[in-house]
């Protein structure tokens, strides 16, 4: 640990964050999170392949549209230099390898500043690219996944790929086609797109079937190259139903599969999930999950939590113990992460300003993983549940739900069964009362 530190120090005196246990009261200390303690026979380690991200927490201010940022960040000296960019790429590896975490994730202009124009910004890339290459060997801390920023400049005004110029659909090309290669260049596990803008304010305005074709075409696009410079992460879509668009298209993990399935698109790409989008979608993340888990495409999570009551993304981190063993639940039953991991997309609140609250944030954000890993492990282990739902579906096991699984039977057999039946008889209760006190007996 902390081999690679040499000249400047930015979280000075705190960590390494060592697993204490339950009983320890250091709140920096894992009470939970034991990277090497088994779980259904592979480490904690990597069953949540817990990942930090650049965004907010490198390059996060604290600001809101009422105010400006308030956060303290020690690497934040001078204007956006390449300096203060590489700065910023050693105090995210002091940060991940003080926690213990395996994975960062980034867009690419989270990493290295816009020059005067593609060519420079390139260039500003390259030259960062190459100092997290070197801090990736140092550390052994590896990239989860790329993206690219097409959302923030002003060109984006009207979206990337589903804008209504042509000149922005190529200026996102480009772009993509560069943050693939440096995520390749990095090795990265996974390379994510979340379709910033890419949705409407106003119908008055939108052709959307011509919007959609352009999405379609464009990841047909980053598919090809992939395949053209040999990266072998996974695609992922990230599903939202709104924020910055009033309607995004990729709106949610249905609407997601629904677009791939359409454009041929869907042996290519899996979904990230992330927890506030699903709730803004007016879903569960549980559901999301299942969703994406029934299609063989439940990728990589980004872990966060909204605030019911309000309705927009506050990306807060997940401590509630049920929503992490409802995730790891579905994460399990559909075999675990591969390429996938547990990205903390999530950001301390604004009066949350000090360095060490981004380590309260991340400690307690792993601990309620550790926790519903552990907990679903053991409701997996004890085994009712399941024998519960494995008994509900029990009239398709045998006889004539067999028969209609199989395809044997049409709507003529049915209705010779169901006139001999007479009525119904043989429903059982839901038992969804009993069912949540079981789930109960774990947390
Ligand atoms: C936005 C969001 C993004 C994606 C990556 O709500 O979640 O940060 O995860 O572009
Ligand atoms: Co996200």
């Amino acid at each position: 640990m902390n081999k690679t530190r040499t000249a400047t120090e930015f979280f000075a005196g705190i960590g390494p964050i060592r697993y204490e246990g339950p009983q320890s009261k250091n709140p920096l200390a894992f009470k939970h999170y034991n990277p090497d303690e088994s779980v259904e026979g592979r480490p904690m380690r990597e069953h949540l392949r817990f990942s930090v991200v650049y965004w907010h927490t490198i390059r996060g201010t604290g600001s809101d549209m009422f105010g400006v940022g308030t956060w303290q960040r020690p690497w934040e000296v001078g204007n956006n230099s390449i300096e203060l960019a590489l700065n910023r790429a050693r105090a995210m590896f002091e940060f991940c390898e003080k926690l213990g975490a395996p994975f960062y994730a980034f867009h690419d202009r989270d990493v290295a500043p816009e020059g005067k124009n593609l060519a420079e910004t390139n260039r500003n890339l390259d030259k960062v690219i190459k100092e997290l290459k070197k801090l990736q060997r140092d550390t052994g801390i590896g990239l989860l996944w790329g993206t690219a920023c097409l959302f923030a400049h002003p060109r984006f005004m009207h979206g990337a790929a589903t804008s209504c110029n042509a000149d922005v659909f190529a200026y996102a090309a480009a772009q993509v086609k560069k943050a693939l290669e440096v995520t390749h260049e990095l090795d990265g596990a996974g390379y994510v797109f979340w379709g910033g803008r890419e949705g409407y304010s106003t119908l008055l305005n939108t052709d959307m079937k011509r919007e959609l074709d352009h999405l379609g075409a464009f990841l047909q696009m980053a598919v090809a190259h992939k395949r053209a410079i040999g990266f072998k992460g996974q695609f992922y879509i990230e599903p939202k139903p709104k924020e910055p668009t009033k309607h995004q298209y990729d709106s949610d993990a249905a609407a997601c599969l629904n677009f791939l399935r359409q454009y041929n698109l869907l042996d290519h790409l899996k979904l990230n999930l992330e927890t506030n989008h699903a709730t803004l979608a007016g879903h569960t993340m549980q559901h999301d999950l299942e969703v994406a888990g029934a299609a063989g495409a439940l990728g990589s999570i980004d872990a966060n939590t909204g605030d019911l009551l309000l309705g927009w993304d506050t990306d807060q981190f997940p401590t509630d113990i049920y929503l992490t063993t409802q995730i790891m639940l579905t994460v399990l039953k559909y075999g675990g992460f591969t390429t996938g991991g547990t990205n903390f997309d999530a950001k301390c609140r604004r009066e949350s300003f000090e360095p060490v609250d981004l380590f309260h944030a991340h400690v307690g954000g792993m601990d309620a993983f550790a926790r519903g890993l552990k907990i679903a492990a053991a409701i997996r282990q004890d085994g009712r549940l399941a024998a519960f739902v494995k008994d509900r579906y029990g009239s398709w096991d045998s006889g004539l739900g067999q028969q209609i699984e199989r395809g044997k039977v049409g709507f003529a057999e049915l209705e010779q069964y169901a006139l001999k039946m007479g009525e119904v008889k043989t429903n059982q209760s839901g038992r969804q009362e009993w069912l949540e006190n079981l789930i109960n007996e774990f947390i």
